[in-house]
């Protein structure tokens, strides 16, 4: 039996490289040792100011994006969330035992919030319950996540475990898997913060589908130091960005990107980091344009992935029903 993976990205912007080298990439790399699960979550999207339109459009590209990738639907069962019921359905059940002060130790809520408190949604603050339920609905062993998302598997362990202890042995405990390279790119405008699809700067990320002539631009104005040498040193936090993307796509160790930028400035690692990004994501996006002229193709692998999910869903939600005194 392969082990089962199962990740999400939310479609509330553009998917970059972030998304790329912290999330997706590390999906690709073990597709054919394991069961495959990989879905566009909607339902997390909608936890603070949307709109409608543009979640229905940025959810489609997210899927298209995921098989330019590379994701074969042969090879995946690709869904998304809001067309399988029971992820809202798990998530109440479990947001019953989860402990109030499990989500507020949560550092993404806290981040995010910061003085609006009073005022976001009830939801941003059960997200994490959510996510537990999307996990824990498949019985996964294995979730690829970017560093900013291994607080909430680890929550979503301590969930099972406490269903478990309550109920019986009925859900899967699952382990997060982090890379190596690449777990936390940070904004280009900022080092300090991590690139993410909802920051508002125009030079903050380089998105998958950017054109060349913005990639370039965006790299060439990333914030960098006064210092001089190509050096893999995480003091200079944007240098270390730069580099750790061109590690991450190169597959380059320090000590030879080191050799390779010795007595070259900045200018020229910024050149040479823009065209590594765009031979990188030019053939995902040929493959984009090629996916999206058919719509009806989206559509056909979106239906067949919750068929193919469905006897998984019943067999979970039976099982946690029963356990709970609901049937
Ligand atoms: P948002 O700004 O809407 O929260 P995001 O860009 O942070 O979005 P998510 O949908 O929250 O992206 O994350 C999807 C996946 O990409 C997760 O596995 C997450 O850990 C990973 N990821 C997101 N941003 C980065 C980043 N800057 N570096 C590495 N991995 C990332
Ligand atoms: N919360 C995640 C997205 C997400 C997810 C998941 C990731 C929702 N459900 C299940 C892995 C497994 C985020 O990146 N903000």
């Amino acid at each position: 039996m392969k082990r089962r993976v199962f990740s999400g990205i939310q479609p509330s912007g553009h998917l970059h490289l972030g998304n790329y080298i912290g999330a997706i990439r590390n999906w690709l790399a073990n597709l054919d040792s394991r069961d495959n699960i990989f879905c566009v979550v909607d339902q997390h999207a909608i936890t603070v100011d949307y709109d409608p339109d543009a979640l229905r459009e940025g959810t489609r590209q997210a899927v298209a994006l995921y098989m330019a990738c590379g994701l074969d639907p042969a090879q995946c069962r690709l869904f998304v969330q809001s067309h399988i019921p029971e992820h809202t359905e798990l998530a109440w059940l479990l947001t019953c035992i989860t402990p109030m002060g499990w989500l507020e130790r949560m550092t993404q809520f806290k981040e995010r919030v910061g003085p609006r408190r009073e005022r976001v949604g009830t939801g941003l603050f059960a997200y994490p319950t959510l996510m537990a339920a999307d996990i824990l609905l498949y019985q996964t062993h294995e979730v690829p996540v970017g560093d900013d998302q291994k607080q909430h598997v680890e929550l979503t362990r301590d969930i099972a475990e406490r269903f478990n202890h309550k109920f019986g042995e009925v859900l899967t405990v699952p382990e997060p898997v982090i890379p190596q390279v690449g777990a936390r790119i940070m904004g280009l405008d900022d080092p300090m913060a991590k690139m993410s699809k909802s920051a508002t700067g125009h030079h903050h990320s380089v998105a998958l589908l950017d054109s060349p002539d913005k990639v370039r631009k965006t790299i060439m104005r990333a914030v960098t130091d006064s210092q001089q040498g190509i050096v893999c040193d995480p003091q200079r936090p944007g240098l270390y960005n730069l580099l750790t993307i061109y590690q991450a796509l190169t597959g380059l160790g320090h000590a030879e990107i080191e050799t390779h930028f010795a007595g070259k400035g900045y200018g020229d690692l910024k050149k040479e980091l823009a065209e590594v990004v765009i031979a990188e994501i030019e053939p995902i996006q040929a493959r984009y344009r090629e996916l999206t002229a058919d719509p009806a193709y989206i559509d056909e692998v979106l239906a067949t992935g919750v068929e193919r999910l469905r006897p998984v869903v019943d067999a979970t939600m039976d099982a946690v029903r029963r356990a709970m005194g609901h049937r």
